[in-house]
């Protein structure tokens, strides 16, 4: 059957419905009650979650893309937490500099919202602004900067933003490692990192985390109602703040060792989140 570019099937809002319609099928499970999306460093938690009731190749599933960055994977995880909680990992994340466009971006996020989840962990690797930091740490982000110049919201979509990471949430945090420090998110659309002189704009402007991927994603949410918890971990010193150029080995290589600890950390916070 011939489907036109006006079909519903191609609004991003119905796409979502749909692959929520999937994932309640292959899992069994009605409704999911937190989401997270595991960005660069942040994959070994996914362990200290017991056995997986179900993994769903999101190659499988309406509007998701094959993942084209080394060190992400592909597939949508549901496990069921020791105090009962359903969460779904979503191990499927697009960026805007893929160019598939900012509906598929927040497609997961969408996707959560369709499913019942009311809590979404996103979590990153991204550089550090703040003189202080250093590769391998977590951090929580308190706020965003979107310098994408996009937006997944259409028309007049007058969302408030005045708590998109959630102050409660951000205090579970902090009940689990009182020594998180926490900032400011740049999102840039990448994908070539920032020039020092775009560094030091960030910092002018009250950035302390440079990225590529959550701000867009926390619009989504909320637009959605989702309350949103931002975890990043600083994989290298932006550029200008580091003495040495920036490379994705690097990001991976943090990101590697860091693991351990970062599962650690993502998993009692997530088995604490209300
Ligand atoms: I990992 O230094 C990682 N992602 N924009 N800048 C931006 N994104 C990043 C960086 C960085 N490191």
């Amino acid at each position: 059957m011939a489907t036109s570019v006006d079909s519903p099937a191609f609004n991003p809002k119905s796409l979502a419905i749909q692959a929520a319609e999937q994932i309640r099928e292959a899992t069994g499970v009605e409704t999911h009650d937190i989401a997270i999306t595991l960005g660069s460093g942040w994959g070994g938690a996914a362990k200290h979650f017991g056995e997986p009731r179900a993994v769903i190749d999101a190659g499988n599933l309406a509007g998701f893309h094959r993942s084209e960055v080394v060190g992400h994977s592909g597939t949508l995880s549901s496990y069921q937490l020791p105090n009962g909680r359903n969460i779904l990992i979503l191990g499927a994340r697009a960026h805007l500099y893929q160019d598939l466009g900012v509906d598929a971006v927040v497609h997961p996020v969408r996707v959560a919202a369709n499913l019942g989840v009311k809590t979404l962990v996103l979590t990153n690797g991204a550089g550090g602004i703040k003189p202080t930091w250093k590769p391998g740490q977590p951090v929580i982000i308190s706020d965003h900067i979107n310098l994408t110049a996009t937006t997944p919201l259409r028309g007049a979509t007058f969302i408030d933003m005045s708590e998109v990471y959630s102050r409660e949430l951000r205090d579970v945090a902090l009940s689990v490692d009182p020594t998180l420090d926490d900032g400011v998110y740049v999102q840039f659309r990448g994908p070539q990192y920032e020039t020092p002189a775009e560094v030091r704009m960030a910092r002018a402007m009250g950035g302390d985390i440079v990225g590529m991927s959550t701000a867009l994603e926390a619009i989504a949410a909320r637009e959605a109602g989702l309350k949103v918890l931002g975890l990043s971990l600083i994989t290298n010193l932006a550029a200008g703040i580091s003495p040495t150029p920036l490379s994705h080995a690097e990001v991976l290589e943090a990101g590697r060792e860091a693991e351990g600890r970062l599962a650690e950390l993502l998993s009692t916070i997530v088995s604490r989140l209300p």
